[in-house]
């Protein structure tokens, strides 16, 4: 594995952790986890705006958020089923980047096609942020970017590609970022083109 570069206090980038073939097979294995569990429109608290992103999630909890909130819960907010397991890759994965003994309790799925983008926001609904987020890119390019704990601090942008992996720990986890756009054409991996990224989070102590 090549080593990652720190582009932020504790953010380690890995460019093509996964290779092609583990690419294409992971995303043959989120499309039967997305017919069990289909992609869901998130909206905004109190408002009910949604979101450009589509998600889904995998493992024992799920990120959803609509009118009520944003929350982790163990079931599908339309189908109301439990959520299917962790593809074995994406554990796998874990275990090499996360440095942590802790498993992992929840990955968010966020699909983007044309135009979605994501806002500036920092991730704070889980009750552990000790533990790591780990990042799995695939398809089109993201241009991400993260700054720092506060809303105005400097940020620094990067194109996460296809295959990229981004560990956020320590300082980084509870740093401002976003996706300001997905560049269309830039990866053949997903045949109607758009871009997946996984999240893999802890959400509880260990
Ligand atoms: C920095 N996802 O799901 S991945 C998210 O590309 C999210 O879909 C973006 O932000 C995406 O919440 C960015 C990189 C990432 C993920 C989680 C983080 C960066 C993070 C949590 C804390 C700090
Ligand atoms: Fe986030």
């Amino acid at each position: 594995m090549a080593a990652p570069v720190e582009i932020a206090p504790g953010c380690l980038w890995w460019q093509g952790y996964l290779d092609r073939a583990a690419q294409e097979q992971l995303v043959a294995e989120l499309r039967d986890l997305l017919a069990q569990a289909p992609l869901f429109t998130p909206r905004m608290p109190k408002t009910g705006k949604p979101f450009s992103v589509r998600m889904s999630n995998c493992g024992p909890l799920g990120w959803v958020s609509d009118e009520a909130g944003y929350r982790y819960q163990p079931t599908h907010p339309e189908t109301g089923q439990p959520w299917p397991a962790f593809p074995e890759r994406l554990l796998a994965a874990w275990r090499d980047l996360a440095g942590t003994a802790l498993q992992p309790e929840a990955c968010l799925i966020n699909w983007y096609g044309e135009g979605a983008r994501m806002g500036l926001h920092q991730d704070r609904d889980e009750e552990e942020f000790a533990a790591p987020v780990l990042s799995l890119s695939l398809g089109d390019t993201a241009v991400f970017r993260i700054g720092g704990r506060e809303r105005g601090d400097p940020t620094r942008s990067i194109r996460l590609a296809s295959g990229d992996a981004l560990l956020l720990s320590g300082p980084s986890r509870l740093a401002f970022h976003g996706v300001d756009r997905v560049i269309p054409g830039s990866s053949t991996l997903l045949k109607q083109g758009g871009r997946i990224n996984l999240t893999l989070r802890r959400v509880h102590p260990g």
